[in-house]
């Protein structure tokens, strides 16, 4: 008798035809292997091994280079469960389109079978997923980015409790690129693309698109969150998750090298992108990171920025899409103050000044999480860790302030639902545009986002001791274009006002949109921000808000009726707060 994951293999296998299959048992013979094999079929280099031990340059195609969010589908028998923010097809049509591509598609090529776990092997909260690709380069991904091989496959046993995910590179022609879902059947196909979140199946398709679907039937939530725990003199250690669109410094606040650090306060780091959290048996909400590495952008990071995965990223680690030194080295704009000589760029080409940038903006270190010298020693803690806060940020070059807490778990989802930010180059399309990123789920929430809002409400009430839920801008500007903040390290500061909120020390002022800090509750000795620049930071401006508030009701039209009563109530309440602040003079 066959057991479930060995029928599934089977009947892809008739659909794809590979040369050979290899079940992924996550040895390091194995790894060394992939590597082989990697490095054999071109696109991949082996680093400096003096100064980068088992590190490996992979330049993907250069059509493939981010997650492709137009042809990401979310495919329900009813529409409406996708909701107006998802791209969608009728499973039938998936299916056909789809399996007309995945029909011999792995002709002469290799199969692997990766049984990987997503949370720590030992946690009741962890869930159990199997990818087959044909690409090489996920598995060795997948190997650092996930528990996988033999530990998975031991806790799966007979049983079909598992998410298939089915991946191909096609011919890698964006034309016939489609990731697709079904939630339904909590599957996951994905062709045409070798790429990140497109092609390693268990970080957003599974542990967000699907895993956020199951968080709404099993009553728990999959969110795009860091997860950190702030240490303070005492050495109590407080756990808050952060969600902040791709690209926006995830990874660097998860592992922050705190300002405070004299003052007794560090930071450590327990995941850097995604959080699954359960209510515990002790009323807070529990989170457990679905990752075991990161898979973070590399242009920008440095010594000052996250010297924690600059240690980190000295070994085992992959580089996607940097450029190469002549000592065999990655490097990426922002590495250091100068390009070095003889620079190759992210395509092998020898690189001048004016040639653009040498690393793709996207580029990717994948590192495994235990390496980083701020990993939580609880980062593995099967019952997960109790979180105290929400954090919600984005990119907001005007009107929104360094820091302002909700009212309440109500006013907060609306201040979640409603945040925006300016893109990335970690999406393809353009780039600097503010586009309306709930919770930054928008490309990631695997059904309708109103009945994601309900959710959220009604978490709410089932969580006895909820997290505050917070608001922060790393990125707003002065009159002349440069930022207000330093940020990195210094936003410690900001972390520390919000445990005094939470431990009802640090003081508030109320406005329209929150509570914002008094002039004085942030603590600012040290650091070289003068009064007047504080004053604009925190500053919140009705009319200004005005016109946000209109922009926010035009995006909440587009879910008509299905948009929860708590948030229609929550947009007029602070309409109104808008009004009577336009009217009273200050
Ligand atoms: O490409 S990924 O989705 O893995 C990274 C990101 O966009 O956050
Ligand atoms: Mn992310």
């Amino acid at each position: 008798m066959s057991t479930p994951l060995e029928q599934w293999v089977e009947s892809v296998t008739r659909m794809t035809r590979p040369e050979r299959i290899v079940w992924c048992d996550g040895s390091e013979q194995e790894a060394v292997r992939i590597q082989q094999q990697m490095v054999r079929e071109g696109r991949t280099l082996p680093l400096n091994q003096e100064t980068y031990p088992n590190c490996f340059l992979h330049r993907s195609d250069p059509s493939d280079v981010a997650r492709t969010e137009k042809v990401t589908f979310i495919c329900t028998r009813d529409r409406e469960a996708a909701g107006p923010t998802n791209n969608w097809m009728a499973p039938s049509d998936a299916k056909k389109i789809l399996g007309d591509l995945f029909r011999g598609s792995m002709k002469g090529r290799t199969m692997y079978v990766i049984p990987y776990i997503l949370g720590p092997a030992a946690s009741s909260q962890s869930r159990l997923g199997v990818e087959l690709t044909d690409s090489a380069y996920v598995v060795a991904n997948m190997r650092i980015m996930t528990r996988m091989g033999k530990v998975a496959l031991d806790r799966l046993g007979n049983s079909s409790d598992f998410v298939p995910g089915l991946h191909s590179l096609g011919d890698l022609n964006p034309d016939r690129r489609y990731i697709a879902h079904f939630p339904e059947e909590k599957t996951i196909w994905s062709i045409g693309s070798g790429y990140g979140g497109n092609a390693l199946l268990g970080k957003k398709c599974f542990a967000l698109r699907i895993a956020s679907w199951m968080a709404r039937e099993q009553c728990w939530m999959a969110e795009h969150m860091l997860i950190l725990g702030l240490e303070s003199p005492s050495g109590k250690v407080t756990y808050m998750a952060a969600a902040f669109p791709s690209s926006c410094g995830k990874t660097n606040l998860a592992m922050m090298v705190s300002a405070l650090e004299n003052q007794g306060y560090r930071v450590w780091t327990v995941g850097d992108d995604i959080a699954w959290m359960q209510v515990g048996s002790d009323g807070y909400l529990r989170a457990i990171s679905p990752e075991a590495g990161f898979f973070g952008v590399a242009p920008g990071t440095n010594e000052k920025t996250n010297s924690n995965v600059m240690t980190a990223l000295r070994k085992n680690s992959i580089f996607t899409n940097t450029a190469l030194t002549i000592l065999n080295e990655p490097w990426w704009e922002g590495l250091d103050d100068d390009s070095p000589k003889g620079l190759v760029d992210w395509q092998g080409r020898a690189w001048t000044p004016s040639s653009g940038p040498a690393a793709h903006p996207n580029s990717r270190y994948t590192v495994p999480a235990h390496q980083t010298p701020s990993i939580s020693p609880r980062w593995e803690d099967p019952a997960g860790v109790p979180i105290s806060a929400f954090i919600f940020g984005g990119r907001r070059a005007r009107l929104a302030p360094l820091v302002y807490e909700a009212k309440n778990w109500q006013h907060g989802v609306y201040v979640a639902a409603t945040m925006a930010s300016e893109t990335t180059a970690a999406a393809t399309g353009a780039v600097g545009v503010t586009r309306r990123d709930p919770m930054a789920m928008l490309p990631f929430c695997g059904y309708n986002m109103a009945d994601y809002f309900r959710h959220w409400i009604e978490m709410g009430q089932r969580i006895p001791h909820p997290p505050r839920i917070f608001h922060v801008n790393w990125f707003r500007k002065g009159a002349d274009g440069k930022f207000l903040w330093p940020g990195y390290g210094e936003n410690v500061r900001v972390l520390k006002w919000i445990l005094e909120r939470i431990e009802d020390k640090a003081a508030a002022t109320e406005t329209p949109i929150g509570l914002v800090p008094t002039p004085d509750a942030l603590t600012l000795d040290g650091l070289d921000v003068s009064s007047t620049t504080m004053e604009q930071l925190l500053n919140v401006d009705p009319s200004e808000w005005s016109k946000e508030h209109a922009d926010i009701g035009k995006f909440f039209q587009e879910f008509g009726d299905r948009l929860p009563d708590e948030i229609r109530d929550e947009h007029a309440r602070l309409g109104e707060r808008l009004r009577r602040a336009a009217v009273v003079p200050k």
